[in-house]
């Protein structure tokens, strides 16, 4: 084979591996809707359709010992980082083979195995806390990176600015990274803002790096997530990577009501949509079609046997709730 042959077929092999990562994140959403609608899932959910592209393409610039936490709407996070599905689907429903034994729901995912640390949703909390993380890191010399992931609601919480202060004194090895979908609930971007309101000018001015991502775009965040994760592990410096985004779905309840959204429209969504550019861009390397849909049956018969599975397991016994406290 020659050279030029083998780096295409290496070029084939990595976009099918981000499309693959992707697609499992939205086949597990899609089937989780239907959990939701079907009454089984009882807290609240906040689903990830239309921004994988965010989670897949930082957790693929990162290295296994780095950590990540998320926050409210970490289903596609906690996957990305390694989480196991089968796991998480119990901890929706409760049970005691659930990643937090049934304790913690849909936004409390942690996978500490894979170092998902954990996610906090109480909005702006996961900057200060990885800030945390990241201390440690850098304290005992570790040479790895903390990621946070918090939404463009989040990042206005007064938290956030005085840790992008803390983080550029101290220099911590932390990618902050804000998935801007435009809207905090039902709240447009434009009615939460000042019109002189400058993300960049703001981080840099407190002393951070600051870079923007499409977020709709694998390779583009892929491309950004690498070269700031490189610089944080080489200088130690926090960087925050800014990725535009659109969430697909209500903010949480898939019955939300959703006449707000005049600004985001369906059919932009769906255009600017992550899992579909690479779809195309696969089929335009010669991939087939039939190769793509057998792929994805075969993701939504494992995400399917894992829900099934989640379904018959127990729930926690009462003893659970005495573990995992800080006092009793
Ligand atoms: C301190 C705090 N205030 C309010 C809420 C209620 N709340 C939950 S999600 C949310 C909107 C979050 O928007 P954003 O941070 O942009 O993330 P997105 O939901 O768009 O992913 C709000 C206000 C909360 N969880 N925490």
């Amino acid at each position: 084979m020659t050279v030029k042959k083998s780096k295409k077929n290496a070029e084939k092999n990595a976009l099918l591996k981000a499309y693959r990562r992707m697609l499992s994140i939205r086949v597990a959403q899609e089937e989780l809707v239907k959990l939701y609608m079907d009454k089984k899932i009882f807290s609240m959910v906040h689903f990830y359709i239309g921004q994988e592209a965010v989670a897949v393409g930082v957790c693929d610039a990162l290295q296994k010992g780095d950590k990540v936490m998320g926050n409210h709407r970490s289903h596609g996070h906690y996957l990305a980082k390694g989480g196991n599905f089968r796991k998480m689907v119990c901890e929706l429903l409760g049970k005691a083979n659930g990643s937090a034994h049934g304790k913690g729901g849909s936004m409390h995912m942690i996978a500490k195995e894979v170092n998902f640390v954990g996610s906090t949703p109480l909005l702006g909390s996961v900057v200060p806390i990885s800030a945390g993380v990241a201390f440690e890191q850098k304290y005992n010399k570790r040479g790895t990176v903390t990621v946070a992931f918090y939404g463009d609601g989040a990042s206005e919480e007064g938290v956030v600015y005085e840790t992008y202060n803390l983080a550029a004194l101290y220099k911590l090895p932390l990618l902050l990274v804000i998935e801007n979908n435009l809207f905090s609930i039902n709240s447009y971007i434009k009615n939460r803002r000042s019109v002189n309101y400058d993300v960049k000018k703001i981080v840099e001015g407190l002393g951070a790096r600051y870079e923007q991502a499409d977020g709709n775009d694998y390779h583009d965040v892929h491309k950004k997530a690498l070269s700031l994760v490189k610089s944080i592990r080489e200088k130690s410096e926090p960087a925050v990577l800014e990725c535009m985004t659109y969430r697909h779905m209500a903010h949480s309840t898939p019955l939300m009501e959703e006449g707000y959204r005049n600004e985001d429209t369906a059919e932009k969504r769906q255009e600017s949509d992550s899992l579909k550019k690479l779809h195309n861009e696969l089929l335009g390397i010669g991939v087939t079609e039939k190769r793509l849909s057998s792929l994805e049956n075969t993701l939504r018969t494992r995400v399917r046997k894992d829900i099934a599975f989640a379904e018959k397991s127990p729930y926690p016994k009462k003893i659970e709730l005495y573990t995992d406290m800080y006092a009793r």
